[in-house]
């Protein structure tokens, strides 16, 4: 079956040309799929722009356009164990974290579904003291929206546009990672199953450069949503800035994770494990700096070495395995950059630091749970988001010194705070520059609250109601109904 989907039809690239898609645990071939190229995505962005323009989707009431979204919700969780397989297959997690992320996606699906119920597309009325006046003030879908996502939660990272972008009731195009189509794929069968009417929905696979970048670029695309990297980043709002198109990005950051003396020790112990190896780091709010008091670092970090020592690694149907392998080879050695970087830099190696020598393990990309010890905020393994199982440690004095350390980044996503001190739990999170904070947790997130992020981890909102925002316009539409001249010029009598 062909893989890309534009204007309603499945089809092949234009150029004919196809990718292998590998599963990153053991380079077993899971897929081949058809490799879209520029032309390929322009004639994507016109089906989106003609269903946009001329399609009855925009104008549809929006808790009928809410329904198809609660059907989308129902059959992913119909077909969860082929959705999750696939995601797994591609990704390499574990199948129980993606059976998770099936979960949360229709939970996303639901979430935009009930909005589209619940008033929030209500617009106002302006009391403007006229009485001949009538004054509202409407939200609108924003058009075609480009909509391009990365490979590390390849479903959960695209329901968080879809799902605001049709309950809003426009059109798009969506370019998944080319390392992790499958799931995207699936989606877009759901989308069609649960009627979706043709053309609101497109697709296309392939490399950034060539299928994604005319999502950025495009006259005929208004709104380009991203979820990758900062140079990627960048380089998506540099091409949105010729046709001023309304910018949404999720950069990832390089998240801290401060612990106070006075934590539960073992909660934050284990938690801190979670922070920043969950999917072996490849999270764009792992906690990847522990930022620990002075007094309780020996203890607490000789106590994370021994347990980050026996996390045990392994490919997604291995029921012992706790994480899994890096996306790609190309990953892993920037991983091993970064550490060589670290250690150069002065850093202290305390575990990890290599690839695992378990035979089992040698056809996949693994790396071992690293802790890097002695770390100042000024090291670039401190500074730049790694997007591995590296954990680097800087110790603080007091509160004052806990928050400058955890604010000293170019990046703003999340981080957390651990005290047993309500008050200072509190008065942390308020001076935190981050668009997520925790205390006393690490990594929960519901639909219904807003993610993203500050300084360079991004702009917008996603999820929330201010995700749905990011796919609407504003419009004011003033009526006079008993409109008189003015006579402002005079004019001639
Ligand atoms: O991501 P890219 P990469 C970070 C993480 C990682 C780094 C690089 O630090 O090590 O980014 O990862 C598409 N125009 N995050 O290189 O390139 C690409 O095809 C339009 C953080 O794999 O950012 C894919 O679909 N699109 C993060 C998507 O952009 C382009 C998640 C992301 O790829 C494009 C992933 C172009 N010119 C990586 N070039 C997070 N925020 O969670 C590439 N793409």
């Amino acid at each position: 079956m062909a893989d890309l989907l534009i204007g309603g039809q499945w089809m092949g690239a234009q150029s004919g040309a196809t990718r292998p898609i590998r599963c990153p645990a053991d380079g077993r071939l899971v897929a081949t799929v058809d490799e879209a190229g520029r032309t390929d995505a322009e004639a994507a962005i016109h089906a989106a722009r003609a269903t946009f323009d001329n399609g009855a989707w925009p104008q549809t009431p929006a808790p009928e356009r809410g329904a198809v979204l609660w059907r989308v919700a129902d059959l992913l969780l119909e077909h969860k164990d082929d959705v999750a397989r696939a995601e797994s297959l591609d990704t390499g997690k574990r199948l129980v974290e993606s059976e998770y992320d099936v979960d949360d996606v229709a939970a996303v699906f639901r979430h935009y579904a009930g909005l589209t119920v619940s008033g929030a597309d209500a617009g106002r009325v302006i009391d403007t003291g006229q009485p001949d006046v009538v004054s509202r003030v409407v939200r609108e879908p924003v058009g075609v929206c480009g909509l391009i996502t990365p490979w590390n939660y390849p479903l959960l990272q695209t329901s968080w546009k879809v799902a605001p972008c049709l309950a809003a009731g426009n059109t798009f195009v969506l370019k998944p990672s080319e390392l992790t189509p499958s799931s995207a794929i699936w989606l877009m069968r759901l989308l069609v199953e649960a009627g979706l009417p043709d053309g609101v929905a497109n697709l296309v696979l392939g490399a950034g450069p060539e299928a994604g970048a005319p999502l950025s670029e495009h006259h005929d695309v208004d709104l380009v949503s991203f979820t990758g990297g900062v140079v990627t980043g960048r380089s998506v709002m540099a091409a949105a800035a010729a046709t001023v198109k309304k910018v949404a990005l999720e950069l990832g950051g390089k998240n801290p994770n401060i612990v106070f003396a006075d934590a539960d020790r073992e909660t934050a112990l284990d938690m801190a494990l979670t922070a920043v190896f969950l999917h072996s780091g490849q999270v764009c709010s792992a906690g990847a700096r522990l930022v620990i008091a002075e007094s309780i670092h020996d203890e607490f970090v000789d106590e994370l070495v021994a347990r980050a020592e026996a996390i045990r690694l392994g490919g997604p149907f291995d029921e012992q395995a706790e994480t899994g392998p890096l996306i790609s080879a190309a990953h892993r050695d920037k991983i091993a950059a970064y550490v060589a970087d670290g250690l150069a830099e002065g850093a202290v190696l305390r575990c990890g630091g290599s690839t695992p020598d378990d035979p089992q393990l040698a056809d996949g990309y693994y790396y071992l749970p690293t802790v890097l010890d002695g770390c100042a905020s000024a090291m670039r393994v401190v500074q730049e988001e790694s997007f591995g199982p590296i954990l680097t440690v800087e110790t603080f004095t007091d509160e004052d010194d806990a928050v400058r350390l955890a604010n000293d980044s170019r990046y703003g996503l999340a981080g957390a705070v651990w005290t047993a001190d309500s008050g200072r739990g509190q008065r942390v999170a308020a001076r935190l520059r981050m668009g997520t904070v925790w205390i006393n947790d690490y990594h929960p997130y519901v639909p219904h609250a807003e993610w993203g992020g500050y300084k360079q981890s991004g702009t917008g909102r996603e999820l929330g109601l201010a995700g749905l925002e990011e796919y609407r316009e504003t419009k004011h539409i003033w009526q006079h109904i008993a409109p008189q001249p003015q006579g402002w010029f005079g004019g001639r009598k």
